[in-house]
């Protein structure tokens, strides 16, 4: 696999501009400061562009987060951890997952060499993904999901505390993530919800 096959990032940040008013002089005017808007914006749009034609996911960007539109899974922090819900999915081939950030600071990104050097943990040939650090509520990040098979992934802050997700495309298939996890922190072992747990209830909520 080369470089290029990994996920592309294209950041669209506008900031409010701060603009500077230097009023000279100093008549008789109304001390009427000029209010500057710190309006500041930041929306990322990530997709993931295939370089090769084989297997080609598609990126869908949508704002809504109703669950109309396909799963969602959300990024939370309170008073019970930090963590992906649900951590366990079932989904279809073909299906478009939505990582949605609800509260705190998260980032979702598969179990891959392409991210951070971290192992694989996805069907080989399948396009790794990762999101930018969200901090916004209602940030999304969508993944269209083509390869059947688990898939392994964890928030890049909370990976240590367990903050980690598993959703299976299909069938499990035998690959990678199907073995045992002892490649990743221990935390996040004892998270992730059994294969077989998640094919049988289809939907494992977190923490
Ligand atoms: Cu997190």
């Amino acid at each position: 696999m080369n470089e290029n096959q990994s996920s592309r990032r294209r950041f669209v940040v506008s900031v409010g501009t701060a603009a500077l008013v230097g009023l000279a002089g100093c008549g008789a005017q109304q001390g009427e400061s000029a209010q500057t808007s710190t309006q500041q914006t930041t929306t990322q749009t990530e997709t993931t562009t295939p370089t090769e034609a084989a297997d080609t996911p598609t990126t869908t960007q949508k704002s809504s987060k109703s669950d109309a539109d396909g799963p969602v899974v959300e990024m939370k922090t309170d008073n019970e951890g930090s963590y992906f819900d649900p951590k366990g999915l079932v989904v279809e081939p073909g299906t478009t997952v939505r990582f949605v950030n609800i509260s705190g600071t998260h980032s979702t990104a598969a179990y891959h060499p392409d991210n951070d050097d971290g192992p694989l943990r996805i069907p080989d040939g399948a396009d790794p993904w990762k999101s930018k650090l969200f901090t916004d509520t209602d940030a999304v990040f969508e993944h269209t999901f083509e390869t059947e098979g688990v898939y392994d992934f964890y928030c890049a802050p909370h990976e240590m505390l367990g903050m980690v997700g598993r959703i299976v495309v299909g069938e499990p298939q035998g690959g990678p993530a199907t073995e045992s996890p002892t490649d990743i922190p221990p935390a996040a072992q004892e998270s992730l919800p059994a294969v077989e747990t998640i094919v049988s209830e289809q939907r494992v909520s977190g923490p």
